[in-house]
């Protein structure tokens, strides 16, 4: 955390479930360079996850096991602030008079929430609808400047900047307009079942997706199960989805460019190329789980990280928060 002379930049991740490579190749891993440069702050999102239905022990273990993994993927704690998003009430408060600003046609046509509402029918709830809103709250209560997402999360990125720039236009300047920084390589890493479907934590087919905790034998089966498109030549294209795919997850496992990896692959055939992106993704994923393993053994640890996190949160969010109280005209409390 820094003195206010560097850009700011908020990120977070629901802990919905095993964090997948499309997670850690689309938005995590672009974070860990981020610190050098800019004042970051890196949230677990809880309370959005539970615009699904959470079983709570299981929410429990996957905060946690998504705090150890932030920082086993580089995020530093000296560096940036790690915390809880629930653990700094003032996202929920700033999230309600957002709320009062936003339309419900505007929301009503984000695709996230049409796409969540087809997949959960049954629990079409208020939060869901609400999700985007709670996302600008976020972003809002820090004057975030950069916003390192996913592809998928551009729109309510552009919500958010909706919402500000209306709270600034009918209460005077107070947000700052934030950007979406896309990661053009992994902006969307595709399911290994339906390379026209993103990767998600969330899909119930476990063979779509390689989770961060998959052991070297699962993923290496998994990548030979991948689907395939109907040629035999490892080659980029947008007639070759699933390879495409493919190649794109072995350049940014194995930092070699797509054109490289073309020519190494030239006439080798899907089996030997295959075998080729299980061992650059197992390189990378393997040393990630071990520094994770280690990290969630010393809990006195990362509870010190959370605590330290949600100060250097709070300390700004609590300014932001009473601004916008008194702008909208609600009286402070005399102390
Ligand atoms: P869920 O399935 O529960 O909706 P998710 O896998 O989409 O979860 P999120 O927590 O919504 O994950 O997203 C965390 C971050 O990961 C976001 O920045 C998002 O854009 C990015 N992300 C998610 N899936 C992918 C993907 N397949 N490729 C690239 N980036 C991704
Ligand atoms: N909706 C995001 C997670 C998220 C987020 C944020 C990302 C919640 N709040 C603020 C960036 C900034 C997602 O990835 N599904």
């Amino acid at each position: 955390m820094d003195d206010g002379s560097k850009k700011r930049v908020f990120s977070g991740v629901q802990p919905t479930g095993k964090v997948t490579l499309g997670n850690y190749l689309g938005a995590i891993k672009n974070w860990t360079p981020l610190q050098e440069q800019y004042e970051c702050l890196f949230c677990v999102v809880d309370l959005h996850s539970l615009t699904v239905t959470q079983v709570p022990a299981e929410l429990r273990k996957n905060t946690m096991d998504l705090v150890a993994l932030y920082i086993a993927c580089g995020l530093d704690p000296n560096k940036s602030a790690l915390f809880i998003q629930s653990h700094v009430h003032e996202h929920a408060e700033l999230a309600w008079i957002l709320d009062t600003i936003a339309y419900v046609g505007e929301l009503n046509r984000m695709t996230q929430f049409k796409d969540k509402s087809r997949k959960h029918a049954d629990n079409i709830n208020m939060g869901l609808m609400n999700y985007p809103v709670l996302m600008a709250s976020d972003i809002l209560l820090y004057n975030a400047d950069l916003i390192p997402v996913g592809k998928d999360q551009v729109q309510h990125v552009e919500l958010t900047r909706d919402l500000a720039q209306r709270f600034n236009a009918r209460y005077s300047d107070t947000f700052v307009v934030p950007e979406a920084l896309l990661n053009k390589a992994g902006q969307s890493i595709k399911s290994l079942q339906d390379p026209t479907a993103k990767m998600s934590k969330s899909d119930p087919n476990d063979n779509a997706i390689i989770s961060l905790t998959d052991d070297a034998d699962t993923i290496r089966r998994k990548l030979r199960r991948a689907v395939t498109d109907s040629d035999t030549c490892v080659r980029h294209g947008a007639d070759k989805p699933a390879i495409s795919n493919l190649l794109n997850v072995y350049s940014l496992c194995s930092g070699l460019s797509i054109a490289d990896a073309e020519k190494i692959f030239e006439g080798k055939g899907y089996g030997v190329f295959k075998d080729a992106v299980a061992d650059a993704v197992i390189s990378v994923v393997s040393p990630i789980q071990e520094e994770q393993k280690r990290l969630l053994a010393d809990k006195a640890y990362l509870e010190g990280v959370l605590k330290q996190g949600a100060e250097q949160a709070e300390s700004i969010a609590r300014k932001t928060l009473s601004k916008v109280y008194r702008k909208v005209g609600l009286i402070p409390r005399i102390r």
